[in-house]
């Protein structure tokens, strides 16, 4: 077997330290540098990529670089605003790593011997107060702006409940038909569906329309959860004894994984949240499916033990 890459790489350039001349080492260098530039060239691209290449739709991918592929105007949003920090911060840094090499090359004792006794200089030092200044200013606008689309709920098409319980999640729909229903890992791996992904998918889904402005109530039924979907760009707190409210609009159809994201207890891990978006017509008629299989009778909420139950 031919060694790998890195390993060849160092390999030659062991060989050529230890036995070859100068030109045979001179080669080796050059191939090497070539070697180093097509990485970069390489880590570029991927990086220019990164809207589209390697990002998950619906649920983490392997290599996965950037986020999730966003499905709700929140979620264009973020990637947006996180978009334009990226390269506010990659400016600033560049900026300051230009001035220390400055700084490094002309202003070392070899270089400049006899240094200047100037301790102050008005013009410069209102530059390097007002700039910063400005910077954050044009970070905390459009940041109070995405804040606002998030906390603002537009009127809602439907409501959703979503209850975090140890460890799982429950979906009340109390205005599509008032069903609830429980939604649990599938641990048993030979029980997946061909598109489940292990460890996110559930028994139950929480199903929604498509471009519907869905409102999502939720809460936690004896510890503190979160109810997070990162390509909707939702994640907030399931508070026992108080109702937190967020929204999201899928702008596409399929099925979003999520994941409880506040340490709840042992199986913290096995609580995903999967929520599937279909079209008008085909919620209607899972709404209707619904209403028939988990119609609410009056009959004591689920508890922990017919959940195992459920599971096994
Ligand atoms: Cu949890």
């Amino acid at each position: 077997m031919r060694p790998g890459g890195a390993a060849r790489l160092f390999a030659m350039r062991g060989t050529a330290r230890r036995t070859d001349g100068f030109i045979e080492g001179a080669t080796t260098t050059m191939f090497v540098f070539k070697r180093w530039t097509a990485a970069a060239a390489m880590i570029g691209a991927l990086i220019a990529g990164l809207g589209s290449a390697g990002a998950g739709d619906g649920q983490p991918s392997n290599w996965q670089l950037n986020f999730q592929l966003s499905a709700t105007p929140v979620m264009d949003e973020i990637v947006k605003f996180h978009n334009y920090l990226l390269y506010t911060i990659v400016a600033i840094t560049a900026f300051v790593l230009l001035l220390l090499l400055i700084v490094i090359v002309r202003f070392n004792a070899r270089a400049n011997p006899t240094p200047s006794r100037r301790t102050h200089n008005t013009l410069i030092e209102v530059a390097w107060t007002v700039i910063p200044v400005i910077i954050l200013v044009g970070i905390a606008v459009p940041s109070f702006r995405l804040l606002f689309t998030q906390l603002n709920i537009p009127p809602a098409d439907l409501t959703v409940k979503a209850t975090g319980k140890q460890w799982f999640w429950t979906y009340t729909y109390p205005d599509s038909g008032n069903f609830e229903f429980d939604s649990l890992l599938v641990r048993d791996t030979t029980k997946l569906r061909p598109d489940q992904p292990r460890l996110l998918g559930v028994d139950n889904e929480m199903v929604v329309p498509v471009n519907k402005t869905v409102r999502v109530l939720t809460t936690g039924a004896e510890v503190i959860h979160a109810f997070a979907v990162p390509a909707f760009g939702i994640k907030i707190d399931s508070i026992p004894g108080r109702v937190n409210e967020t929204w999201f609009k899928a702008t596409r159809e399929g099925i979003y994984y999520g994941q409880c994201s506040e340490l709840c207890g042992k199986d913290h891990a096995f609580m995903p949240i999967a929520v599937r978006v279909v079209s008008e017509q085909a919620f209607a008629a899972w709404v209707e499916e619904a209403k028939r299989k988990w119609a609410r009778d009056g009959s004591a909420p689920t508890n922990v033990a017919q959940a195992e139950q459920a599971t096994r």
